[in-house]
């Protein structure tokens, strides 16, 4: 039976988080891992200096120079703030990257829809431009879950699949939408999470750079299926993906 990890030992799986996160799967990840490393580490020292502190401070002890208690008050305070001022700034420098940079030009453009319970992905086929949807048409049964608009040219070749296909290497730049309520797209593997909210388009982009299948989760309870609503991240090299395109654009335009 393995034993319990404790005292030190738990401290370094904590701040070690390949022990206990997947596999990092994107360019992104190891950044994020890093901060959360540091962040853990800080927070670490703080919790046992609070505790020598607070321990410290039920002692009996001479009688102090008020100045100088003062002072320290400050410096205590003012290293606080600063400290919590540098880990908000690079938490968001580093979210920016993700989400409010654009996306690079020829980054591989997809469409994630979020619906109770299910992920779909929406890829524009090779004329580059998304089809017109109607919430009218959407009929998930009859093979047309997203309400794809058969009389636009565009909505021809677009390719939907619940599989979400993607080549190594190279930036993916999604849109999530959702048709009901809130979902949240979360990629444990590739450190990304965020909410698909219906009447908006929310833009991430990220770049997978290691083979293989990742688990894509909800991460809102939306609903009494919530527990099962996932999908596949494949991860496969240019020449699968290219292949996998072709063929499933050309099941679209035989139907
Ligand atoms: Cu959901």
């Amino acid at each position: 039976m393995p034993q319990p990890v404790r005292g030190a030992g738990l401290f370094i799986a904590l701040t070690t988080p390949q022990t206990w996160l997947p596999r990092a799967g994107s360019l992104h990840a190891h950044a994020i891992d890093a901060l959360l490393r540091s962040s853990l580490f800080l927070l670490f020292v703080f919790c046992v200096l609070a505790q020598v502190m607070l321990v410290a401070g039920l002692l009996p002890r001479r009688e102090q120079n008020p100045r100088f208690s003062r002072i320290w008050r400050w410096i205590a305070t003012g290293a606080i703030v600063v400290l919590f001022v540098w880990m908000t700034i690079t938490a968001e420098h580093l979210w920016s990257t993700v989400r409010l940079t654009r996306a690079e030009a020829n980054a591989v453009p997809v469409e994630v829809t979020g619906v109770q319970f299910q992920w779909y992905f929406r890829y524009p086929g090779t004329d580059g431009v998304y089809g017109k949807t109607k919430p009218e048409l959407i009929d998930a049964a009859g093979g047309n879950p997203l309400g794809l608009d058969p009389s636009d040219p565009n909505s021809q070749d677009d390719v939907v699949s619940s599989v979400l296909m993607l080549p190594v290497d190279q930036q993916v730049d999604l849109r999530l939408r959702a048709q009901d309520v809130v979902h949240g797209f979360f990629v444990p593997g590739m450190r990304v999470m965020q909410n698909a909210t219906p009447g908006r388009v929310s833009e991430i982009h990220m770049t997978p750079n290691h083979v293989g299948d990742y688990a894509i989760l909800c991460s809102q309870v939306c609903g009494l299926g919530h527990y099962r609503m996932h999908a596949v991240l494949r991860v496969v090299s240019t020449q699968q993906f290219s292949a996998w395109m072709a063929q499933r654009e050309a099941a679209q335009t035989a139907r």
